[in-house]
């Protein structure tokens, strides 16, 4: 079940500040504005007009993005130690490379938008208020974990966010259906769909596309293309990998989703765009994942030791937003290493929490399954003759 303990709720209303960041940075990181301009090729339009380059943003927002950057990207270094010591079985999919995709769409949301996306859902989880001990403790399959230890390294809930998916662009049409719930309930939010370069051609995808566009929902599709399905580069999958004009008569945008701020003036666009009623619109993010598809792929059989390398040093979302940091002296390097430093130990002290936590019940396997309105009163197990009454 999921409890408000596990789900830091405070965190989504604060979006994903802590009290440590606030008060050690709070000399220098005081609610002043900046302006920060866009690289010149951050954004490319298919019948819409493309979002301004200039962001204005303040600084306590600018510590918050590089915070969760640095997080998200502890926790999945730990959680790639945790799969290489065979704690975590199964799945793993990680998100390292492609953290500002996440933290640049949740800073431009509010918690009354939903996010769907597939299994590489961890940093989202984070970002949408999971605690990183039950995201953890998930992925150990423990029962402090967020969907109650029973997903394994896939299913991540919360209550403006379905993570999980495994079957590739299955969450697509689920997410045109909550959008369409948010426009029939006359909500003004937008639900963000996303999916990877691999699912883009999926039939599912053009459904979902077509069927949000006849009803103008409030549907935000997002491509997340990193390059490669598996073991699969996109030009070997997709006819056409202008993934932001797939919608064909919904206007789409390409966005350098290595870039948090370029992600975050494309997103707060997107929902303005669809809130306002204008229908769907479609985002491409351009972004890289570092390691395999997923922990038992190695990574490094379809792509060049050489090709990763240049995304790390050139484009690591990390270090773009800390150079920017630096130059419009937000806050010092000795304060950025502080924060390096505590996102290490919250990390660390995480998993220990995670570990910690006892494995559930095997009655834990029959629960989430149906709505208890269903009235259904028994469930086969593997066998026949393995049957659980509720
Ligand atoms: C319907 C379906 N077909 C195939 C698979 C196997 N599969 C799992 S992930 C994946 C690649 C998806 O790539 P992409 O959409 O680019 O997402 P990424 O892993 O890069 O985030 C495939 C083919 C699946 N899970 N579901
Ligand atoms: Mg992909």
């Amino acid at each position: 079940m999921l409890s408000s303990q596990k789900i830091n709720l405070s965190k989504i209303a604060a979006k994903a500040i802590t009290p440590l960041s606030f008060r050690t940075f709070a000399s220098s990181a005081v609610a002043r504005n900046v302006s920060i301009n866009l690289h010149q090729g951050s954004f490319e339009s298919y019948n819409c007009d493309a979002p301004s380059l200039e962001v204005n943003i303040s600084k306590e927002e600018l510590v918050r993005m590089y915070k969760s950057m640095v997080v998200m990207r502890r926790m999945e270094m730990a959680s790639d130690g945790l799969y290489k010591a065979k704690l975590i079985r199964g799945f793993c999919h990680l998100c390292t490379g492609q953290e500002a995709v996440a933290v640049g769409m949740e800073t431009a949301l509010t918690a009354e938008d939903k996010i769907i996306t597939a299994y590489r859902c961890h940093g989202f989880t984070y970002m949408r208020g999971g605690s990183i001990t039950s995201i953890l403790a998930e992925l150990l399959g423990r029962k402090a974990g967020i969907s109650g230890g029973k997903g394994g390294s896939m299913h991540m809930f919360t209550p403006n966010f379905y993570g999980g998916n495994g079957i590739v662009g299955a969450q697509v049409p689920l997410g045109a259906g909550i959008s369409f719930a948010q426009k029939y309930l006359g909500n003004k939010a937008a639900t963000f769909s996303l999916y990877g370069d691999g699912a883009s051609n999926q039939g599912q995808v053009f459904e979902a596309y077509n069927m949000a566009k006849l009803w103008e929902l409030p549907s935000v599709f997002v491509c997340e293309n990193n390059r490669y399905g598996m073991g699969t580069a996109a030009n070997r999958s997709s006819a056409n990998t202008s993934y932001f004009k797939r919608g064909d008569y919904i206007p789409g945008l390409k966005v350098n989703g290595m870039d948090v701020l370029a992600v975050h003036q494309a997103v707060a666009y997107a929902k303005e765009w669809t809130v306002s009623g204008k229908g769907p619109l479609l985002l491409e993010m351009e972004t890289y994942r570092y390691g395999g598809h997923s922990m038992s792929d190695p990574g490094t059989t379809y792509r060049t030791r050489e090709e990763i390398q240049h995304m790390r040093s050139n484009n690591d979302p990390i270090t773009g937003l800390k150079q920017r940091l630096l130059e419009f002296n937000v806050i010092t390097e000795d304060e950025m290493k502080a924060i390096d430093k505590a996102a290490r130990v919250e990390v660390d002290q995480a998993v220990e929490e995670a570990k910690a936590s006892p494995e559930p019940d095997v009655d834990q396997l029959f629960t989430q399954i149906y709505q208890k309105e269903a009235g259904v009163k028994s469930l086969r197990g593997r066998e026949p003759e393995e049957t659980h009454y509720y």
